[in-house]
């Protein structure tokens, strides 16, 4: 009974404590399965600032952020409670024009950054229960929802310019003060209304958060806050931005860090998509997030259109924003922009939802989605650019064609030939679609796309030897290479995983099959060279020497020129000695201990510029005015002591320093405590 007992208090406390970031592969593919499948979702940002609807005194461009772009005291900004009366909402026809348009999910401002809060929260009350609306929209939509079989999900702003315990506050606020504000009591403000938000209104199926870049937050908070709301709703899905290790607005998170379920490009879609990795483009229909009543620069029916084949053709989600007016309706162009999408999305929704990304490189003609039709292949032509000559060639395929025809059309079948490596489709004279005409081609087996073997190694110098991994993920093929430049042929060896090499080689691969070439070839050189001597040294203390200096610079200056304002050692790389936020730089200096002979790579992030040496030589290039952006080097380096100089500074604006380290087996990390050391 006693050990009965001792093993249930275990699996409790271990249950409180469920690490949610540590699951399966299988378990993280069932939980984001309905919203791979989805592919396309309604973002509304909707909350006070649709009162003003971006205009203050003579400017008409504000947004969503209008309470600091247009610099409103908060007492002012309350008013908005009193004015915000949306008689015009209809949850029911809210969620009925987004699932006309073909969309899965939706996704609204529970809080935005201005903090106040469209739901009916016991933790405060700035929020819309204190409105002349009275009503709890969020309630109404989830329920609506609900009744539609659409997904309900929360946008939730991690910053908040109206909670007092929110910390750092705006620059231009002076007058309000911080005296007493805890930001730990923030959390678990923010914590109490989550658990509102997660109790009240069933099912929830994505955490949007947002406003998580300021220096207040960091990865714990995000972790903690992750399996927090993991802990609430096991299923739901949480994006990236919980974190703290977004890079810009490409949205992805940088490697290495917790990253959340998916990433969150913004306003941008990717160049390619990123194998295993998912992610979803927001995007705003005009300029404007909340609703600017000025704002009529509207994208078109066709270029939301496509932006949704490209995205989906990469393996990606769209999730395509409306900003509702303060009474309560979709902007008149929104409505019917969604309607005209609808009309698409019902012909030929099938190319887009539960597709996976396009197995072919770039084409010409459109975008290609794919599905799996048991043991065949199901390709969705998206044709933006239609052949005059009524010949769709899809180049580079090697499986035989079943049929092809007109998604909307199913009935009347295409003539598919075959020229070489090319399927050559006969398609009707006159395009069926002006946006985008989907034509479905179904071959047999797994796609065989005569895509080159991949030689997969990120670093291309070596000390005495180097595994050259090489290798394709089609069926059936077997790749041979040369290391002299020459196009491999039927004689030359064959690649068994990699390739081994002792020698600098220029290392060309190609695909066979049955003893014919079935692909192109690639090709990477590597080169052999000599490492960095470590210094000797007798003793030196763990940590780093920085020197901090004040000055207005557009690039790393010459430090040693100059004099400091302070110098001292840390344990670690920051920039916690400063005392100014703008118009500050340092230099670090010390040894980086280096645990065995190889090639290093040095990545650095910061915003703005930065350099980093090893010995004399400039191994990362960082330089210039930017927002955090990463770039890395190479260095050979034997084990042991090498000197290490990190110059650095910034001029306005966000501010951040970060240096990794990868090689002698050590996986791409900021560099540990225990490798800095300074005599
Ligand atoms: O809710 C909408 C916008 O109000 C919000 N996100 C969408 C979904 C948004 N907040 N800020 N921005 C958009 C632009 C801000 C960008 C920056 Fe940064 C913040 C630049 C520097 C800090 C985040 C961190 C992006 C780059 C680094």
């Amino acid at each position: 009974m006693k050990k009965f007992l001792a093993v249930l208090l275990i699996s409790i406390i271990s249950l409180q404590a469920q690490d949610f970031t540590k699951e399966t592969k299988e378990q993280k593919d069932a939980r984001m399965s309905w919203w791979r499948d989805a592919r396309f979702g309604l973002f509304i940002h909707w909350g006070l600032y649709a009162v003003p609807a971006g205009e203050w005194k003579e400017k008409t461009s504000h947004g969503e952020w209008i309470r600091t772009t247009a610099q409103i005291p908060l007492e002012e900004y309350d008013k908005f409670v009193g004015q915000f009366n949306p008689v015009k909402f209809n949850a029911a026809e809210w969620v009925k024009m987004a699932k006309d348009a073909g969309m899965k999910y939706i996704v609204i401002t529970s809080k935005h950054h201005d903090g106040f809060q469209l739901f009916d929260s016991q933790q405060s009350d700035f929020n819309i229960m204190h409105t002349p609306f009275k009503r709890d929209v969020l309630k109404e939509l989830a329920d609506a929802c609900r009744k539609e079989g659409l997904k309900m999900c929360w946008y939730h702003s991690i910053m908040d310019w109206h909670h007092p315990d929110y910390l750092p506050r705006r620059e231009w606020e002076k007058t309000r003060s911080t005296e007493g504000a805890d930001f730990k009591r923030y959390f678990a403000y923010m914590k109490a209304q989550l658990k509102e938000l997660l109790t009240n209104y069933g099912d929830i199926s994505v955490l949007w958060f947002d406003g998580e870049w300021e220096n207040t937050w960091n990865t714990d908070y995000g972790k903690e806050l992750y399996n927090y709301v993991r802990s609430l709703q096991p299923n739901i899905i949480i994006n990236n931005r919980v974190g703290a290790g977004r890079s810009g607005m490409e949205g992805f998170t940088k490697d290495g860090e917790f990253s959340g379920d998916f990433g969150t490009p913004e306003q941008t879609i990717p160049s390619t998509g990123l194998p295993g990795v998912d992610w979803e483009t927001c995007m705003t229909m005009n300029d404007h997030w909340g609703y600017n009543k000025n704002d009529k620069n509207w994208k078109s029916v066709k270029e939301i259109l496509q932006m949704l084949a490209d995205i989906a053709s990469k393996g990606g989600n769209y999730l395509l924003n409306v900003g509702p007016t303060a009474e309560g309706v979709f902007p008149p162009e929104s409505v019917e922009r969604l309607r005209e999408i609808g009309k698409w999305m019902k012909l030929n929704g099938e190319s887009i939802y539960g597709t996976t990304a396009s197995p072919f490189p770039k084409l010409e003609w459109g975008r290609v989605t794919k599905k799996s039709n048991g043991n065949d292949t199901r390709l969705y032509l998206h044709v933006f650019n239609y052949p005059a000559d009524g010949k769709l060639i899809l180049p580079g395929i090697l499986n035989d064609a079943e049929q092809s025809y007109l998604l909307a059309e199913p009935q009347k079948k295409l003539d598919v030939s075959r020229k070489e490596d090319a399927l050559i489709i006969s398609v009707p004279a006159a395009a069926p679609d002006s946006i985008n005409s989907v034509i479905v081609l179904d071959v047999k087996g797994k796609e065989d796309i005569n895509n080159p073997p991949e030689i997969e190694n990120n670093v291309d110098q070596f000390l005495n030897k180097i595994d050259v991994k090489i290798k394709s993920s089609r069926e059936n093929v077997q790749i041979h290479y040369t290391l002299d430049g020459s196009i491999p042929d039927i004689n030359s060896p064959v690649v068994n995983g990699y390739v081994q090499l002792t020698d600098c080689a220029l290392v060309s691969a190609r695909c066979f099959r049955n003893g014919v070439p079935v692909s192109g070839t690639s090709q990477a050189t590597f080169t052999k060279v000599f490492p960095e001597a470590a210094e000797k040294i007798e003793t030196a203390t763990p940590g780093i020497k920085y020197f901090y200096y004040e000055g207005d610079w557009d690039k790393v200056p010459e430090f040693a020129d100059l004099k400091s304002k302070k110098e001292g050692t840390l344990s670690k790389i920051e920039l916690s000695p400063r005392t100014e936020n703008e118009h500050f730089g340092f230099e670090f200096t010390g040894y980086v201990k280096v645990p065995a002979d190889d090639v290093y790579t040095f990545f650095t992030d910061s915003d703005d510029g930065s350099k980093l040496f090893i010995g004399n030589k400039l191994v990362v290039d960082n330089d210039g005015l930017h927002g955090l952006s990463q770039k890395s080097g190479l260095i050979p380096l034997t084990a042991g002591f090498h000197p290490v100089k990190i110059s650095y500074f910034n001029k306005t604006g966000g501010m951040g320093l970060k240096i990794y380290i990868e090689g002698g087996g050590i996986k791409k990390e900021i560099i540990p405590d225990g490798l800095l050391f300074y005599k």
